[in-house]
Formats: structure tokens, C-alpha cells, sequence
């Protein structure tokens, strides 16, 4: 009898971020493999129960929870709340996160600390709580969205950088830390991607949209449904054996120093 691996029935899991761009796609994913979706937003009831539709009008049971990922008190009393009325949450995708793109000379400390808060801060609350559960039943995913900016500088993205950076250690300190508990601790890094977050830089003509493309070896901007492979693989029972990984998802970006722009 063949074993599906990557099969998510009766899972449930929770994806902060999860009403647009790319914490939607890889929701959906981890849905259309079977999984109960518990979908965190922070800016609007409106676009939460707009989101939690989208997913049901998909066949997938999907709850909506509204709160802030850097409130321990909101934290806590959600976990509460969720895993009471949907039940224990199996998988953990730290994705909710900011950018602010300002020269780091010129940057305020209050927006530095602020980009650090929701994209490194948050991951570690979450998780803290989360993984109380986890612990207790002897199993468990956390993934951790980081970026190209994990390993990669860029101009005007310091405070973005130094986050995600950050957070690429702090999953090989959780996967350290909790692996003895049978709880999986990974990253996905995404390259460069057609969503929200990237539109100020990926206007046609703008000299980053063609650097871009240019500098991935798949001469494209990915599509945010390119993630769902890596969000379902480190989901399931197929990487119970891997740990403080992080899978890039970048088109080449990191596999190679570029080339010029007259060379194909
Ligand atoms: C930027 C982009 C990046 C990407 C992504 C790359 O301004 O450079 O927004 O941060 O979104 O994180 O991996």
C-alpha cells in the first residue's frame, strides 16, 4: 500500500500573513493537501473574512483569527482560543511581515525596530507559544519565511535584512532546541516574487524589474503558487528528518553571481 507523504488530512494549520500574496498561496497549498487552515491577519476583519471566504469558495475548512503577531498577550489568548475551537495546531508558518526600504543613514530607529518587531520578533512569540503544544504531543512544523535577504545585502533594505538574517539563525536555534521533540524546524526562502510587497520595485521600467530578471538565472519574477511545493513538503511527513533547514525558492538568484545584461 503506497504511503502519500505529503498528505495534511487532519492537520491544522496556522498561517500568520495569510490573507494575501504569499501566505495566501502557500495556505492554499497546505489546504488542497488537506489541512484545516487557521488564517492570522492584523490589518482588517473585512479582508480576514474576505480571505477565509476565498479559501472555503476552494472546498478547504478555514477559520479566520485577527491579531497582532507582536502582542504576547494576544498571542497567548489566541493560540488559547484556536486550539479550543479548531483543535491542536500541528503546523506553524511564521510569514507575516513588513519592509520599509529607506537608506539605513536616513532610517528612524522606531521604523528600524519596527520591521524587526513583526519580522523577526513575531516568528519567536509565536513559536514560543505554539510550540508549548507541540512539545506536549511529541510532534510538530514550525517554517519560517526568510528571504534572499537572509543571505543577501541590499540597498535600502537593511532593517529588512538584519531581520531576516536574524531569523535564518533563529530557525537553526529553534530546529536545536526542539528537534529532540520530534518538531521540524525549517525556513522557505522566497526569491523575488510577483506579489504586493514587491509592486514599488517591479513596475515595468523600473531598472530593479529589469535587474531582476536579468539576475534570476529562470529570467522570471516568481509566482507566489511556486512556494506551495516547499510550504507542503515541510508540512508533512516527508521532511521528518529535516531540520534548521532553509529551502530557497529563487529561480538561481543564490546559485549564481549574474551576468551582464547583453549576455542571454
Ligand atoms: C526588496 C524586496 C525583497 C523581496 C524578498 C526577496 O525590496 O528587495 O521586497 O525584500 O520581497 O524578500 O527575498
Amino acid at each position: 500500500m503506497s504511503v502519500n507523504l505529503f498528505d495534511l488530512t487532519g492537520k491544522v494549520a496556522l498561517v500568520t500573513g495569510g490573507t494575501h500574496g504569499l501566505g495566501q498561496a502557500m495556505a492554499t497549498g497546505l489546504g488542497n493537501a488537506g489541512a484545516t487552515l487557521v488564517i492570522n491577519g492584523a490589518s482588517s476583519q473585512e479582508k480576514l473574512d474576505k480571505a477565509v471566504e476565498y479559501y472555503k469558495a476552494l472546498g478547504i475548512k478555514a477559520y479566520g483569527y485577527l491579531f497582532d503577531v507582536t502582542n504576547e498577550a494576544l498571542v497567548i489568548k489566541n493560540i488559547a482560543a484556536i486550539e479550543k475551537k479548531v483543535g491542536n495546531i500541528d503546523i506553524l508558518v511564521n510569514n507575516a511581515g513588513i519592509i520599509k526600504r529607506t537608506p539605513l543613514e536616513d532610517m528612524e530607529v522606531e521604523d528600524f525596530e519596527a520591521v524587526i518587531k513583526v519580522d523577526l520578533v513575531s516568528p519567536f512569540i509565536m513559536s514560543k507559544h505554539v510550540v508549548k503544544g507541540m512539545i506536549k504531543r511529541k510532534e510538530g512544523k514550525i517554517i519560517n519565511i526568510c528571504s534572499m535577504m537572509s543571505e543577501l545585502g541590499r540597498n535600502t533594505v537593511g532593517a529588512y535584512a538584519a531581520a531576516k538574517g536574524g531569523l535564518k539563525m533563529l530557525t537553526q536555534n529553534m530546529a536545536t532546541e526542539w528537534a529532540k521533540h520530534n518538531i521540524q524546524t525549517n525556513g522557505i526562502g522566497p526569491g523575488y516574487f510577483a506579489t504586493s510587497q514587491t509592486a514599488p520595485i517591479r513596475v515595468d521600467g523600473h531598472p530593479f524589474n529589469e535587474f531582476i530578471v536579468n539576475r534570476t538565472p529562470a529570467a522570471r519574477w516568481g509566482d507566489p503558487d511556486d512556494l506551495q511545493g516547499a510550504a507542503i513538503f515541510l508540512s508533512s511527513k516527508a521532511s521528518d528528518f529535516v531540520n534548521g533547514q532553509v529551502i530557497y525558492v529563487d529561480g538561481g538568484i543564490l546559485a549564481t553571481i549574474g551576468k551582464p545584461s547583453n549576455e542571454d
